[in-house]
């Protein structure tokens, strides 16, 4: 039965990479996210290059920020997005921000916080990343932090330098 269940929410997942064929990567994890019955793609954004934050001597990073619907609870759709970057060819190093095929980030969860061991929402990097915001504010502009604060607000002066939104 369905009745344990949350109701349905929406959330934000980013989306980024610099192994592999990203482009293929990205859509392959989109098509996985369609396929767990308790979430609903609703809307990607555009796909952007970035310059990578961290080690310089990685390639640039394909980023895109979707839209989701779900009725999972935020570790379990941890799990889930954990699951599909391991599908994808993830491979955990020690190197703090180093090179990887997908990484999925939980930005935002409805407009709720948590500070859990495994998972902290809003994701902590969300404000000081251009490769984030910009294709979040594309797929919701007016959207607000869980203490209310709007994002576009917060980060009117956050440059787009190293970020290129490509065509599709
Ligand atoms: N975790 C806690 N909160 C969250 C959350 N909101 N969403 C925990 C996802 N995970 C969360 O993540 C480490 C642990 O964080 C997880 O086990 C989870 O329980 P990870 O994906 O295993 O490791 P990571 O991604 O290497 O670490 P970190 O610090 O999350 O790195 P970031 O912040 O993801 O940054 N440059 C460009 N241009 N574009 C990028 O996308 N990404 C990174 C990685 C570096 N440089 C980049 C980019
Ligand atoms: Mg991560």
């Amino acid at each position: 039965m369905s009745s344990s269940k949350l109701p349905w929410v929406d959330c934000y997942i980013g989306i980024g990479g610099n192994l592999g064929d990203s482009v293929a990567l990205f859509q392959q994890a989109i098509s996985s996210l369609e396929k767990v019955e308790s979430i609903k793609v609703i809307k990607v954004s555009s796909y952007y290059r970035s310059s990578p934050m961290g080690p310089q001597d990685q390639d640039n990073y394909l980023n895109a920020v979707i839209k989701v619907s779900t009725c999972l609870p935020p570790l379990l759709l941890l799990e889930e997005c954990q699951a599909i970057e391991q599908v994808c060819g993830r491979v955990r190093k020690a190197e703090r921000w180093g090179p990887r095929t997908l990484d999925l980030d939980l930005l935002l969860y409805d407009n709720k916080g948590f500070d859990h061991p495994r998972l902290k929402v809003p994701h902590y990097g969300l404000l000081e990343r251009n490769f984030v915001i910009y294709p979040l504010l594309e797929l919701a502009p007016n959207i607000r932090l869980p203490d209310g604060r709007k994002v576009s607000e917060l980060t009117q002066h956050l440059s787009d330098q190293g970020l290129w939104k490509l065509d599709r």
